[in-house]
């Protein structure tokens, strides 16, 4: 059907009519969008099928990656690319007088996921497929996915997301394979034939009923599943208010939780977490029983990945299955959870940490918190004999305390790995977060830095890069990234700068008509873009960057010999709802927004942008049009983060602290070729543990910053009244958390910098280029690699 582009016409129109009784030229292009979609979807189907039934007969070790969020975005482009059939599909269409980008656009994003742990979710499903490793994801089929956000008189405003309005084409119900979840009720225990059996009494139990998404790998035959589960109201329960029940249990999966990094403690949230690893680890072990193998052997066959804590109940889940389901003892059962198990820590903040309290947990899930309670008994015994009389030691490391339940603790105690998300992080986790763990089970703890998808955030975001390097260096980048060095060869060159140096001046162009289209802003594409996109929140600093915006601001007005390098702030970002700080920080962006870009005397040389309902797809956009890249959270607050390999790889530079794998792009690109500044971690942390920074003294010291943190509260900005108080408190009274005063000269210093090296032109492409050739290491296929030898023992099946 994809064979030549007069075959796919064909396909095409017929396919049109069957499936919407309609004739071509009387159908919507949603309808051609969805023709296109279930074409593709047949088309993968013998893959998929051949490659479940492979993994089935052959008994290869498969990895399941539990994660509470996928953050896919749009499907339509990628799977075609992937598929390597875009083409032909491309040029059929066009004969037909459609334009693919306009279907492309019909397509809603799947924003089931936040920010980073989401997305990064999403790339590993694509590292897996595409190197034919046999892995799936399992998650939740939110039926609103991250709100849509608005901005309406510089404030956010929150819409629900309504991706599934019209149906997800790529996904496939799977009825027959729904799994049956108690909650509530009562635990019922009895002797017989010599051991304990226990019985979960007067449950109310919902039925999880699977959406399967096949995970199409770069140019292989293995298609991967991404099973999601959404709650639906159960034929078993009986007695109960029938509207209510079905309120309740559709209320499960309604709705994905709009916090980064930072936990709510709500019931809702656990009723989730639940029904997601309780649903996964039922089909994975209904799965592999159909393969006759002894359960015995469950974790030579089988590894399955807690994405964070959120799904770190998989620890007691999988306990259960074996010992009540299954009939083993205690010491076996825990054998094959620890071996089968690994987890990864995403972020040291301390607000992220998630505890149940026990008067939530155990009426919710009483057998559950049962064997919770034992492993905890078991746990602390083992720390009573290596730490006689230690009580505090124990007190803080048990995984209940305090009237909780503690999820980190869990997780570490239940899996045989546990990873850090970038060398720094790794370091922090080891020597200070989870020291005492590690020095329980030192061999447990690993680094594994993230990555990104190229295939995604260069072949398909930015065509143009990826044509050049392909025209360049040959195609063997595509499957094997860190190829991508073969570019330095180019260094100096001239012609080929030249090259670069167009393709992000026309990237910069699409980015302009959208900004021009989405905010009536017209934005000069010979200024720098320098670009923060990423979630709202304090430890990130936008505020620094706003801040550093007013005084060039204030500069611009009051110094007729500053000459500043025209300059395009663009931001993204999301704050979530009941994030209070955050949210003044957008409203403070745009209201500088406002003042800059109204000002005539400024407004040459400085725009602010803020784009609303920052998103997978607006990402794909932006990137490629960066020439700076903003990483500037508090040392050591920021785990890794992702957005600054994106970056990277779309050739801007980094203006950054030595914060996450930051820290890892400075050792590769060197320390010449990316723009570093601030405190270090151990000097943030330093402060943290012994005091002695005063932000007050930064403000009496530094004139500039006098100015700026004054004009929030001095009627600087007309009708904002007490608008930004909380902001001027933050940084005053509350002795400034994430040190923005502290960095702030040496912000303004690097700054200043980069306008001067902007200036010249080759010098600058040389370290773009320098930041492409070595982004290749960033690929999620080298940190999946890593995962799969190092921490899942998995190998690829076969290859085309
Ligand atoms: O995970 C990313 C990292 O690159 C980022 O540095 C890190 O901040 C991010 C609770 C989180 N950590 N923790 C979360 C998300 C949702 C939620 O409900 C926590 N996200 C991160 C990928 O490693």
């Amino acid at each position: 059907m994809f064979s030549s582009v007069t075959e796919f016409k064909a396909s095409f129109l017929k396919k049109l009519e069957m499936t919407h009784g309609t004739s071509f030229a009387e159908s919507t292009k949603r309808e051609q969008f969805q023709t296109l979609g279930l074409m593709i979807r047949e088309y993968v189907s013998t893959d998929w099928i051949k490659t479940n039934e492979q993994y089935r007969t052959n008994g290869q070790k498969q990895v399941y990656y539990l994660s509470i969020e996928f953050l896919l975005g749009r499907l339509l482009r990628h799977n075609l690319m992937n598929l390597g059939i875009e083409q032909v599909v491309s040029e059929g269409l066009n004969e037909l007088g459609i334009e693919l980008d306009d279907l492309e656009e019909i397509e809603a994003d799947a924003g089931l996921g936040n920010g980073g742990l989401g997305r990064l979710a999403a790339c590993f499903l694509d590292s897996l497929a595409s190197l034919s490793l046999p892995g799936h994801g399992c998650g939740i089929r939110y039926k609103h996915g991250l709100f849509e956000q608005k901005i309406v008189d510089g404030y956010q405003v929150e819409l629900p997301e309504q991706w599934l309005r019209h149906g997800h084409v790529w996904e496939v119900r799977k009825a027959d394979d729904a799994v049956e979840i108690p909650f509530w009720g009562s635990v019922e225990s009895y002797h017989e034939n010599g051991r304990f059996v226990f019985r979960h009494l007067n449950a109310e139990s919902v039925t999880a009923v699977p959406y399967d998404l096949p995970v199409i790998g770069y140019e292989t035959e293995t298609v991967n599943t991404l099973r999601l589960w959404s709650a639906e109201p159960s034929r078993f329960t009986a007695n109960v208010d029938i509207l209510k029940y079905k309120k309740e249990t559709e209320s499960i999966s309604e709705l994905l939780y709009p916090d980064d990094t930072h936990d709510e403690g709500k019931i809702l949230r656990l009723k989730q977490q639940y029904l997601l690893v309780a649903a996964s680890l039922q089909s994975i072990v209904r799965s592999y029983k159909k393969q006759k193998r002894s359960l015995l052997d469950f974790h030579n066959h089988v590894s399955i990945h807690i994405n964070d804590t959120h799904p770190a109940l998989a620890v007691p889940e999988l306990m259960r299955i074996l010992m009540d389901d299954e009939g083993l003892g205690w010491d076996e059962a825990w054998n094959i959870t620890e071996n089968t198990l690994s987890y990864t820590n995403h972020t040291t903040l301390s607000e992220a940490l998630e505890k149940w309290p026990i008067r939530i947990f155990q009426p919710l899930l009483p057998r559950i918190f049962m064997i919770i309670e034992e492993i905890n008994e078991r746990f602390c015994q083992k720390l009573w004999d290596k730490y006689p009389g230690d009580w505090s030691r124990i007190e803080n490391m048990a995984v209940i305390g305090h009237g909780e339940v503690r999820m980190a603790p869990l997780a570490i105690v239940g899996s045989h790995s546990i990873n850090g998300v970038a060398k720094l992080h790794t370091d922090i986790l080891k020597e200070r977060e989870m020291n005492s763990f590690y020095q329980v089970f030192p061999e447990r703890f690993n680094n594994k830095t993230n990555g990104i998808t190229h295939r995604r955030w260069l072949l398909k975001a930015n065509p143009r890069l990826a044509n050049l390097v392909t025209e360049s260096i040959g195609p063997a980048w595509i499957s094997n990234p860190e190829k991508m060095e073969a570019l330095l060869k180019f260094k100096h060159d001239s012609a080929f700068l030249e090259k670069l140096g167009d393709i992000k001046t026309a990237n910069k162009q699409k980015l302009a008509e959208i900004i021009l289209e989405k905010t009536g802003i017209a934005v000069d594409t010979a200024s720098i873009f320098d670009v923060q996109v990423k979630r709202l929140h304090a430890y990130k600093r936008q505020l620094l960057n706003v801040l550093h915006i007013m005084y060039l601001y204030n500069r611009l007005k009051s110094d007729s010999d500053f000459n500043l390098y025209p300059r395009t702030f663009i931001f993204g970002a999301k704050a979530s709802p009941g994030y209070y700080f955050a949210k003044k920080v957008i409203k403070l962006i745009n209201t500088v927004a406002e003042k800059v870009n109204n000002d005539p005397a400024v407004n040459e040389k400085l725009k602010v942008v803020f784009l609303e309902n920052y998103r997978v797809s607006l990402a794909e956009d932006i990137f490629p049009a960066a020439d700076i890249s903003e990483q500037i959270s508090t040392a050591s607050k920021e785990a890794s983060g992702t957005g600054n390999m994106k970056f990277m790889m779309n050739g801007a530079l980094t203006v950054g602290t030595l914060d996450g794998a930051n820290v890892e792009i400075t050792e590769l690109v060197g320390e010449e070729n990316i723009f570093l500044f601030g405190l270090s971690a151990s000097e943030v942390l330093d402060f943290q543990r012994n005091g002695g920074y005063y932000s007050r003294e930064y403000y009496h010291y530094d004139q500039r910053i006098r100015d700026v943190t004054e004009q929030l509260v001095n009627g600087f900005f007309p009708d904002t009244e007490d608008e930004f108080t909380a902001i001027y408190d933050s940084l005053l009274d509350h002795n400034d958390q994430y040190f923005v005063l502290r960095d702030f000269a040496s912000y303004v210093d690097i700054q200043e910098r980069i306008g001067d090296e902007y200036r010249a032109k080759d010098a600058w492409l040389d370290k773009s280029l320098i930041n492409i050739a070595k982004s290749g290491f960033f690929s999620s296929d080298r940190t999946i690699r890593e995962y799969a030898d190092e921490i899942w023992k998995i190998a690829p099946g076969h290859k085309k």
